[in-house]
């Protein structure tokens, strides 16, 4: 199974039509007035974000996108018609790149918005716009706009609130099924989640938030093994992240966070920085001496405040969320003030 969030697309934009080159012919005058109408303009190739959709599955799928020309000018002034643009709907989180340059085109944030990524070319002019006193009958008439053809590269990054990290196996899709309706897949192996997944949670009081659930990370994963490079940019565009460490595992709860944390380090030192709640899970099955023993082993390496949960049971979960959600409301003035959130000096 391949998670779909990368595609490439080649968008070929519409050229104008023809602008037109005719005169009036009216009984008894030699030559009429200029009267070629203008080429309409061609189609753009446009994204448009839907909530609606969820993948770039159907990018991958059909990969050409082609506009139609504008049509060419008439006589009598008559203008050609603009050709249909193409909307193309991705999911919101959607990153635009040039494929051939690498350069970023638009990041696709809120529902509606929209990116043109190949203009349709303009439609020529016709010859009755070069009319002037002295040339009373052009034969001229401006060249139509060729459309734009550019290949692009969607790259999807989830954008959820809340980040689920951890080694394969550390509870992650359990933590996400006890507290949101997310039916997130569990089994006892590793790798088990091969594709993220999304859930809300709705507290009792406050609003709402996403948490999202990706593969596993090991050992080297920000340099590509396993599964866990490309899901390592979903985890960049979260708020506050959840480390789950398996307390019963046979890597040492200290072992299994500085693991991620080096990987988090490796990626983009700038992860280290986001809050992050550190949770020793599947306490159920180990003692309490062992679990204090982690805890302590688990300070001394800088994890910090630590709580001890069972994803299983749901014991510590509603203390996990109640840390996280103190948490974003702390991030949201520094990561999404809204422009009506600004306070104004007092004058
Ligand atoms: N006893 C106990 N078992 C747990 C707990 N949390 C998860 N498990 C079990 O551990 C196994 C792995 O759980 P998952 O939720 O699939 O783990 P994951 O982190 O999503 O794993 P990957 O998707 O493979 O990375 C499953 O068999 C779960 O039933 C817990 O708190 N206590
Ligand atoms: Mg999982």
């Amino acid at each position: 199974m391949r998670f779909i969030d990368e595609a490439v697309i080649v968008a070929k934009a519409g050229n104008g039509g023809n602008g037109c080159i005719s005169f009036i012919r009216e009984k008894f005058k030699p030559a009429g007035r200029p009267d070629g109408g203008d080429g309409g303009n061609g189609g753009s190739i446009i994204l448009v974000a839907a909530a609606s959709v969820a993948t770039l599955l159907d990018c991958q799928y059909r990969h050409i996108y082609k506009a139609a020309h504008g049509k060419h000018g008439q006589t009598a002034t008559k203008r050609g018609k603009n050709a249909e643009d193409i909307r193309i709907a991705v999911p919101l989180g959607t990153l635009i790149y040039d494929a051939e340059t690498g350069d970023e085109i638009g990041d696709l944030v809120s529902d509606g918005q929209e990116v043109v990524i190949a203009r349709g070319g303009r439609g020529g002019l016709g010859n009755a716009w070069f009319a002037s006193s002295v040339r009373q009958g052009p034969e001229c008439s401006r060249e139509p706009g060729q459309g734009e053809e550019r290949r692009v590269r969607l790259e999807l990054k989830l954008i959820a609130d809340v980040g689920l990290l951890g080694l394969p196996n550390a509870g992650k899709s359990t933590f996400i099924r006890k507290v949101s309706r997310s039916r997130a897949k569990v089994a006892d192996y590793a790798f088990t989640t091969l594709t993220p997944n999304l859930g809300v949670v709705v507290p009792k009081s406050g609003s709402a938030y996403v948490i999202a659930d990706v593969p596993g990370l090991i050992e080297g994963a920000s340099s590509g093994a396993g599964l866990g490079h490309q899901f390592l940019r979903h985890i960049e565009r979260t708020r506050v992240l959840i480390h789950l460490i398996d307390a019963a595992n046979v890597v040492p709860p200290r072992e299994a966070y500085e693991i991620i944390v080096r990987e988090l380090a490796a990626y983009d030192p700038a992860l280290l920085e986001r809050p992050r709640v550190v949770c020793l899970n599947k306490c159920d099955l180990v003692d309490a001496e062992w679990a204090s023993l982690c805890v302590a082993d688990l300070k001394e390496a800088g994890a910090g405040e630590i709580f001890l949960t069972s994803t299983e049971n749901g014991d510590g979960l509603k203390f996990v969320l109640k840390r996280v959600e103190t948490l974003l409301g702390s991030t949201r003035t520094a990561h999404d003030r809204q422009p009506e959130d600004v306070e104004t000096e007092p004058a």
